[in-house]
């Protein structure tokens, strides 16, 4: 028998018997497996012949429940609720780098795309929507050593359709794009696909006019590894890449500013000693820093000086870029989909990790809220008796993270704002004395004065019990990392020059508006950024994806069982298991209940006459289940434990085979 493809009906419910589920389903390419209304996708690492034009054909219209998971089944719920119901959606993606995120906001997209419906300017939209993909990724993707195409920022798509349910066009957020990207990265992984993918694919004549050489070999910033990936074609993606929705100089303009990034990685400083005797450095490729400046319109002059006098640093922030500006329609609804980076644990963590771990805090914490609270609405709307619900709740680590007052980035705040010379050590001090006690906070202190003896936690580090485990978190570099200060002096000259595009990234250089009071940290910016993302989401009907990365090594078909396990822990499935039938496990249509069991009851079969919960009133009545297994809503039937539903399930198969015995007798009969 096929394992179930809704783990709210494993029967008994444990870890061992979750991960044997998924295990064997995707041994027989069932890579989809629900939980209530979450879809779990784990990464098969090579491409099935499940999304043909026939499987949309099959999961238009279907019931969520009638067909076999699948990814298409959420996305088609979601965009029919959007339609039919008049509730604005959300799909939020998790998942570790590399268990098919981003693969997974592919399909929804196309599949919306597929069953909207056509016409000239809907399929401009359309296109626009689905293009905006490659753009998107050849300048935030790279390969790293887990993901041959990481999406190295997060991503939020609000996609915004008329009252017909026909996209209007839509409004992309990213945050946090992991800048120093450019300038560093481990061995073994690549820089943003952009760079390889222009020289590889830009023809003579543009790379002539963008001063640039084929050869990345030549570029610092891409010559540590060899170019090429398998499966990767960066010439024809190039080619490919329509750049929808921009004029052809909005797109030199950008090509130019790409040029210019890749040549500066060649200006290379040299230092000197002055009749002063003072150091001092001066550029060692005045013919790179020539070239830029002609393409940026700038005197060599202005940009040698901003650059001798400090250091560059990439900085992190979030960028909002508006693709199209929706037309305003009357009755506009929204479908957001959101691809974001997953929970991070490495054997080092750094201030990128606990920005990212923070952020996968709060979207546990909004997935636990908004789970319970449309269960409640159900109940609801269904008029139900509800019960509350036992769960573990993570505002005690959110809040750990980022109160206000006293939170860790508070605290770091209060540190880089501190004048005079400030350090980490300062920073982790404050910490210990606040979070002495604190149940989600340990560092060597902290076990020192509760006398726990643990070689695994060096001085310099604090670590955080996270809802999906323990991660050690080295401070070094947090205070610089929040800081994110880029010399006055660059933005100035990068102000200065006549390269409009340019111009506009660097607002804060018109000194006009020079201001004394430090920019926000970056911290403080995405704790910002991520309470708008969730109050946004909060407004709208989730929907969610789970994506699950079944083996380290990329290969097809390999599932690891100690690798999956972890990820059902941080993922909190059992936890979402939990949640999804601590009231009742199963619930369905009057109709489509009636339809599928009609035939265990007399008085229902072959034909009920009355209403749909009339009849599946009658028929559960005939079949003498307990009756606090039972609830009936206003439209939909309630079952509390997977056992009744298997039971029933049962009976059923035993019936169909009673009755295809008797049809065949009566055939012999006619014959
Ligand atoms: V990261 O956090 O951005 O580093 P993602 O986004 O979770 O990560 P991604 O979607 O990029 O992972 O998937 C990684 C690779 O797995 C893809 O490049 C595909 O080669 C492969 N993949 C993912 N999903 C599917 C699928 N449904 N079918 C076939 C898939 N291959
Ligand atoms: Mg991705």
């Amino acid at each position: 028998m096929l394992p179930v493809g809704d783990l709210v009906l494993l029967d008994p419910l444990t870890e061992e018997s979750l991960l044997q589920t998924l295990q064997e389903r995707f041994r027989r390419s069932n890579i989809y497996t629900y939980i209530g209304n979450v879809v779990i996708s784990v990464n098969p690492y090579r491409s099935l012949p499940i999304y043909t034009p026939e499987t949309v054909q099959e999961y238009r219209n279907c019931n969520f429940f009638a067909v076999k998971p699948h990814i298409y089944a959420i996305a088609d719920d979601a965009y029919r609720s959007l339609r039919d119901r008049d509730r604005d959606q959300c799909i939020l993606i998790t998942g570790e780098s590399g268990a098919g995120k981003t693969e997974a906001s592919k399909l929804v997209m196309s599949y919306v795309a597929a069953v909207c419906s056509k016409g000239e300017e809907v399929d401009k939209v359309k296109e626009q929507l689905l293009q905006s993909n490659p753009v998107l990724e050849a300048f935030g993707n790279a390969k790293t050593i887990r993901n041959d195409n990481s999406s190295r920022f997060g991503k939020y798509m609000d996609v915004e359709f008329d009252f017909k349910g026909e996209p209007l066009g839509g409004v992309i957020s990213n945050y946090l794009l992991e800048k120093s990207r450019i300038v560093r990265h481990v061995k073994g992984e690549r820089n943003f696909h952009i760079f390889y993918q222009l020289l590889a694919g830009g023809s003579a004549q543009l790379l002539q006019q963008l001063k640039l050489r084929q050869d990345c070999r030549h570029y610092g910033y891409l010559n540590r590894e060899s170019s090429g990936l398998p499966g990767m074609d960066d010439a024809a993606n190039f080619r490919a890449m329509q750049v929808i929705g921009f004029s052809p100089a909005e797109v030199t303009a950008l090509l130019e500013v790409t040029a210019v990034v890749l040549k500066l990685g060649n200006v290379q400083l040299s230092s000197s000693y002055q009749a002063s005797g003072m150091e001092a450095s001066s550029i060692a490729e005045p013919q790179e820093l020539q070239e830029i400046c002609e393409l940026i319109g700038l005197d060599p002059a202005v940009l040698e000086r901003a650059l001798c006098s400090r250091t560059v640093k990439a900085r992190n922030e979030m960028v909002l870029t508006t693709l199209s500006v929706p037309q305003p329609g009357k009755q506009r609804k929204v479908m957001g989909v959101l691809d974001i980076y997953g929970f991070e644990i490495f054997q080092d963590n750094g201030f990128e990790q606990f920005i990212i771990n923070y952020c996968n805090e709060k979207l546990q914490q909004i997935f636990i809220l908004m789970t319970l609270k449309e269960e409640q609405e159900e109940y609801v709307r269904e008029g139900i008796q509800w019960t509350p619900v036992e769960f573990f709740d993570n505002s005690i680590i959110c809040n750990l993270i980022e109160n206000s007052k006293c939170g860790i980035l508070a605290m770091l705040d209060e540190e880089c704002l501190r004048p005079g010379v400030v350090n980490e050590d300062t920073f982790l001090t404050k910490l210990n004395q606040l979070f002495a006690t604190h149940k989600h906070y340990e560092s060597k202190e902290t076990q020192n004065a509760r006398r726990v003896m643990d070689a695994t936690l060096p001085s310099q580090c604090f670590r955080i019990h996270h809802y999906a485990g323990k991660v050690t978190y080295n401070v070094t570099g947090f205070i610089e990392k929040n800081n994110d200060l880029l010399f006055r002096d660059l933005s100035q000259a990068m102000w200065a020059s006549r390269h409009e595009l340019l111009r506009s990234l660097f607002p804060e250089g018109d000194p006009q508006k020079v201001s004394l009071k430090l920019p926000p940290t970056a911290g403080f910016q995405f704790k910002a950024s991520v309470a708008t993302l969730m109050k946004n989401l909060y407004s709208k009907n989730p929907n969610y994806i789970r994506c699950i990365k079944p083996n380290e090594t990329k290969t097809g078909m390999l599932f690891t069982p100690e690798l999956v396990l972890a990820q059902i822990r941080y993922l909190g499935l059992m936890e979402n298991v939990r949640v999804r039938r601590a009231g009742y496990a199963f619930r369905q249509l009057y109709d489509s209940f009636l339809q599928r069991y009609k035939m265990l009851s007399p008085r229902t079969w072959p034909h009920w006459t009355g209403s749909h919960r009339e009849g599946t009133k009658v028929l559960l009545e005939d079949l003498a289940f307990p009756p606090e297994e039972l609830a009936f809503g206003h439209t939909k039937i309630f079952i509390r434990s997977p056992r009744t539903l298997f039971d029933l399930e049962r009976r059923r198969q035993e019936r169909v085979a009673e009755l295809a015995t008797l049809i065949q007798k009566t055939f012999r009969g006619w014959r």
